[in-house]
């Protein structure tokens, strides 16, 4: 090929992440974390015209996705998440008592496909590490690149947004910045990180029905709300945390819409 230019594939690459990372300071919505159940959220919130950015601490989007059960790259599912996984272009195999097995890495990569063609933004390599506060709501995420934060005295810099879902996983890690500093302590049984015990069926129900807006602007989703509210954990099976993303993603519409609605009404 010729006219090559090494610094041609550095300045591409420069200029066109600079342009997508300054179009993603002003959101709609932030998700922290890029698991089944914050890319689900990022994929359902996206096709109602909201603006969305996910951002994710490793390389790999995914979180619990990719190792299966104990490394076995199968994860299993339950009958009434069949919808949403054909919504997201995966092919599941009947097992038995409404359950279903589907390939951990085709998931994994169907569901960053689906968050990318939906129109929302995912970055790797961001950490959040913590949450702005502006007259007692969270109104965006502080973030770092990863590593960096972590070895070298170097500053964040901020994203905002109306509303923030702790995607998280079992660490709750946005929850657990405010918790640090005793700020989610008037939210009922916020006060103390607590996963349960194994108990898969009740897990995945929990997971789904405690979804919540855990400080003004603070949503929890998937594991984290089991972090955040004492529920069960349930292992490798992963319809209740592509459920409770969907559900978290109807909730953070529904708030958004409705603060719009009120919006006029207040100007007056
Ligand atoms: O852990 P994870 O997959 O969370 P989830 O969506 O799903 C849980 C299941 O995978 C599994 C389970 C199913 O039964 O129990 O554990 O609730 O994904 C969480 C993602 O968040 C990222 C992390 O790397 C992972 O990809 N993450 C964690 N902390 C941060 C973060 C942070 N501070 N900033 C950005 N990303």
């Amino acid at each position: 090929m010729r006219g090559l230019k090494e610094t041609d594939i550095s300045k591409a690459i420069i200029s066109t992440y600079h342009d997508k990372l300054l179009g993603r300071i002003v959101n709609d919505v932030l998700i922290v974390g890029a698991g089944p159940s914050g890319m689900t959220a990022a994929f359902c919130l996206a096709q109602k015209g909201l603006k969305v950015t996910l951002l994710e601490k490793r390389l790999s989007p995914g979180g619990g996705i990719w190792g299966g059960g104990m490394g076995m790259s199968q994860v299993v599912v339950q009958d009434d998440v069949l919808p949403l996984l054909d919504e997201i272009g995966v092919v599941p195999q009947a097992w038995r008592n409404g359950l279903h097995t589907v390939d951990a890495i085709e998931l994994a990569a169907g569901l960053c496909l689906k968050v990318v063609q939906s129109g929302a933004a995912l970055f790797n390599l961001l950490t959040v590490e913590d949450v702005c506060v502006h007259r007692e709501r969270v109104a965006g995420v502080v973030v770092n690149r990863s590593m960096i934060g972590e070895s070298l005295p170097v500053d964040p810099v901020t994203f905002s947004a109306k509303a923030v879902i702790d995607g998280t996983g079992h660490e709750a890690a946005v929850v657990g910045t405010l918790r640090r500093r005793g700020l989610l302590a008037s939210a009922a049984g916020a006060e103390q990180p607590c996963e349960g015990p194994m108990d898969a069926m009740s897990g995945e129900t929990f997971v789904v029905e405690n979804v919540a807006e855990v400080f003004p602007g603070l949503w929890v989703a998937g594991m984290s709300v089991c972090a955040t509210f004492g529920g069960p954990r349930m292992g490798p099976i992963f319809g209740g945390m592509l459920l409770s993303g969907k559900r978290v993603a109807e909730l953070v519409a529904a708030t958004l819409t409705e603060s719009r609605e009120r919006a006029p009404a207040i100007q007056k």
